[in-house]
């Protein structure tokens, strides 16, 4: 494979040969699954021999390295996509083909690997490919949970949750490295003890409870350039005999106490997205794999240098939002107590080492531990923290002499709490948000006192996704006639996609791109029609929301609007209305009652609809089960409209947004996040905006909302809509059902504000904005423009370009090139 030429014969020798041995049977008598595993076997083969040789290099150019650590990678399924980046694809397609067996269907063989929850899960994920495509060194470090995010069921229209052993048959892509595994220690106390000789106190950690750090190592690869980087995800297993000191060996109840620590530490992924959870096993998560990989990195470090001062010139550290900022209490700790640091000393390093990515405003994903849980789980850390908050409340305070105020605002512990965002910032040699509304307003809303204080550390970096999985991989109709078109250059370099902005006044090439797009929404048909049982018309508007299922993203507001259309076509049945199927996809946090009541809505609302004869189909509802990175391939490529309709100031990026935009399907949304600039990039004519501005949102969260009740008395028809929440329309008469669901738009009970995130105030205008996609789709040429418009102008949002302006901008990184 890559540039040796690829043996087609070998190729599949070896797939029978590992059939064989593996299983002791022929291909004809194999399941799927075991075809799975031989064909990722002889794939990794090929594999190993660049990643040695990705590694040779490393050592011999000691290259600057960034470690990018995230408590998620929702990486997805790695045989298609490794066959990609080895530019082998084709090849083994072809091989397998002679062989009787289906490629596609081989890579559904396939688990999800789903350790992640969302757009920060999968952002990981896209940087790591382009880490390894733009030929950078990188290590991504997180946690092999044994339960990912779990699988979605519906069942009568209410999500269950299904655990997701995705280990469960062996992942043939990993590699298990014992010779780097790690004690992490928990609990205990901290025992001062002055020593003479070096005239410095020393912190001992005493009777704590410790686990086994072992990772495995997952390969990533870069697009054709050879370079394999590293996917380092630890496992925690019971500390045997052989580790323990004397002193608890023979302990009985502690063994079993720290066997069943190290079970549960990894057991699983915090469902969570958005959201801070509070949980004390989460703290454990977080020191578990950030002292793992702050020691083997150490360690790393050490075999080629001898003064640990000068770390920062060769090792610099992401912290994917506040998750992992454990590292710099954990990196202080180990510069200080385990290689003689003095304190000073540690701070320079650490804070010229380690940089924090912001990815959320949102009150409630902000991460506070209370500080008698962190300091009991943590003593040391939580010292550590200590002398940091107490070092950084004197510069506050000599900056700005007798502003208490503003003291108490950026204390890192205050009120009995631990701030990790604040440790972030103050430590952090670089602070970022994720797209450029979204950084403005860390600047001048959230973050602001930290801005006044330090503006050199503040920057944006608007995300991005990369192009091989979403185009190549889910899209590939759309590739190779991209291609065909303007050569494979875009494939490493998305701006060249600017070349087909000449085919947009080209009828051949619309007629060609809307066959595809036609072809893509037949496959997604197949799909639903298997997985759904539900018939849809490839013919009509395939309106997509896709995404987690939040508050703030309003899919209450979609499916509000489906109603209110529904009535429309019920009262006016000789209207025009051009056949629309909406189609949603979303899990909901396990325990986020008021999501899973939108669920079971949507739901309910495509029973009624999807079964009323006299509506002739013109309208079908498609609630998409398990939504995950499999299917959100198929579903962008098929996508008509890309729903994108968070509150404004909300969704700091979004990365949905650009992976339909990729694929032809223009935004009809918010000036919200990523969708300013995404609209910027294409032109306010391709795109359907609508809604209040953030600036007007923050406007009225800061006078304490508005009132719903104006709107909901004074416009019938979403009087109407909103009142049919609770008068059985669409729960079998029962007017309980949805009563939570209606009280959250227009009744203030307690403390919470009535429609808080602006669902009725928005209303008007994106009924208005869906009036608009339905004319502008009934042109079906003007349609095709726009469609491909959007292709042509999502250059920016290649996660090639994020990763340059990370590397230039912050990590500084040298560039690895490795031969063939
Ligand atoms: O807007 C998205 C953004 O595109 C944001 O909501 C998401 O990150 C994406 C990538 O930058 C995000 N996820 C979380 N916070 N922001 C989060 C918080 C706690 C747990 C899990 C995820």
């Amino acid at each position: 494979m890559y540039s040796k030429r690829f043996e087609k014969e070998a190729f599949k020798e070896e797939v029978k040969n590992n059939i064989k041995n593996l299983y002791r049977k022929t291909i004809e008598e194999a399941t799927g699954r075991q075809i799975f595993q031989a064909v990722s076997l002889a794939v990794k083969e090929t594999i190993i021999d660049y990643w040695l040789a990705t590694q040779a290099e490393m050592e011999k150019e000691d290259p600057k390295t960034v470690y990018y650590m995230s408590m998620e990678f929702l990486m997805g399924r790695a045989l298609g996509n490794n066959l990609i980046n080895m530019t082998a694809y084709k090849e083994v397609k072809e091989a397998l083909d002679e062989m009787g067996i289906d490629l596609n269907a081989v890579e559904d063989e396939e688990p999800d690997p789903a350790l992640g929850n969302g757009g920060l899960g999968r952002l990981a994920a896209c940087f790591l490919d382009s880490l390894a495509t733009l030929g950078y060194p990188a290590y991504g470090c997180g946690i092999r949970y044994r339960y990912g995010m779990f699988k979605q069921k519906i069942e009568n229209g209410y999500q269950v949750e299904v655990p997701d052993n995705w280990l469960k048959d062996g992942n043939p892509f990993e590699i298990r490295r014992d010779e780097y595994a790690k004690e992490v220690r928990f609990g205990g106390d901290v025992r001062i003890e002055y020593d003479p000789v070096t005239k410095r106190n020393n912190f001992i950690q005493e009777n704590y409870s410790s686990v086994l750090a072992v990772p495995y190592d997952m390969p990533i690869i870069g697009y054709g350039n050879h370079v394999v980087n590293t996917l380092r995800i630890w496992d925690a297993e019971a500390i045997t005999d052989f580790h323990l000191d004397a002193f608890n060996r023979g302990d009985y109840r502690h063994a079993v106490e720290q066997e069943n620590l190290a079970k549960m530490i990894v057991d699983v992924l915090y469902p969570c997205d958005d959201h801070y959870a509070g949980k004390e096993l989460r703290l454990k998560q977080q020191y578990f794999f950030i002292s793992a990989s702050l020691q083997a990195l150490l360690v790393r470090y050490k075999k080629k240098h001898d003064d640990v001062r000068k770390l920062h010139e060769k090792v610099t550290i992401q912290m994917n939002d506040t998750h992992p900022t454990l590292a710099v209490a954990e990196l202080m700790h180990l510069l200080i107590d385990q290689e003689g640091l003095e304190w000073d000393e540690a701070w320079d390093v650490t804070t010229k080492t380690v940089a924090y990515t912001n990815h959320t405003i949102m009150a409630e994903a902000l991460e506070k531990w209370p500080v008698d849980l962190f300091s009991r789980l943590l003593p040391r850390i939580y010292q550590i923290i200590q002398e940091i908050d107490r070092r950084f409340i004197e510069q506050v305070r000599s900056r700005y002499p007798g502003d208490e105020g503003r003291v108490a605002r950026m204390a890192i512990i205050r009120d009995g709490q631990v701030k990790m965002a604040h440790l972030a910032i103050v430590a952090g040699y670089s602070v970022n948000g994720v797209a450029r509304l979204h950084t403005e307003i860390l600047k001048h809303e959230e973050l602001k006192d930290f801005y006044d204080m330090m503006p050199e550390k503040f920057n944006n970096k608007t995300n991005g996704i990369t192009q091989r999985r979403f185009l190549m991989h889910g899209n590939p109709l759309l590739a190779d006639w991209v291609t065909k078109r303007i050569g494979d250059g875009w494939i490493t370099d998305l701006s060249q996609m600017s070349r087909l902005k000449k085919y947009v006044d080209d009828p051949k090439a619309l007629a060609e791109f809307r066959e595809i797009k036609y072809q893509n929404k037949l496959r997604l048909a197949e799909y639903i029609k298997k997985y759904n049982g539900i018939e849809v018309d490839p013919r009509s508007i395939f309106d997509v929301q896709v995404k987690r299922l939040h508050e703030y993203k309003r899919q209450f507001l979609n499916i509000l609007h489906v109603m209110y259309l529904y009535n429309q076509i019920k009262d006016h049945p000789e209207m025009y209305f051009y056949p629309r199927t909406f189609i949603f996809g979303a899990k909901a946090a396990a325990g986020y009652v008021r999501a899973k009541e939108t669920i079971k809505l949507i739901n309910s609302v495509a029973d009624v609809i999807n079964n009323d004869k006299s509506i002739n189909g013109k309208i079908k509802v498609v609630f998409i089960e398990d939504y995950r990175v499999s299917n959100a391939e198929i579903i962008f490529a098929a996508a008509d409209v890309s729903e994108q309709i968070s509150t404004a100031s909300k969704e700091a990026s979004g990365t949905g947004n650009m992976k339909f935009m990729l694929n032809g399907a223009p935004t009809l949304g918010t000036m919200d996040g990523a969708n300013v600039e995404i609209v910027e990039e294409v032109g306010i004519e391709n795109a359907f905006i609508f809604g209040l501005s953030s600036d007007e949102v923050i406007n009225f969260e800061n006078n304490g909302g508005y009132n719903p009740a104006d709107i909901y008395f004074n416009d019938w028809d979403i009087k109407r809509v909103v009142d049919q929440l609770i008068d059985g329309t669409y729960s079998n008469g029962d007017r309980e059902m949805y009563r939570d669901l209606y009280d959250s738009l227009v009744n203030t009970h307690g403390q919470e504000r009535a429609d808080r995130y602006f669902i009725l105030k928005d209303f008007r205008s994106y009924a208005d904005a869906q009036k608009r996609v339905e004319e502008a789709y009934k042109d079906r040429e003007g349609w095709a423009k726009k469609a491909l418009m959007n292709v042509a102008c999502c250059g920016k949002f290649s996660s090639d370009r994020t990763i340059q302006e990370y590397v230039d901008d912050i990590w500084h990184l040298d560039h690895i090139k490795v031969d063939a």
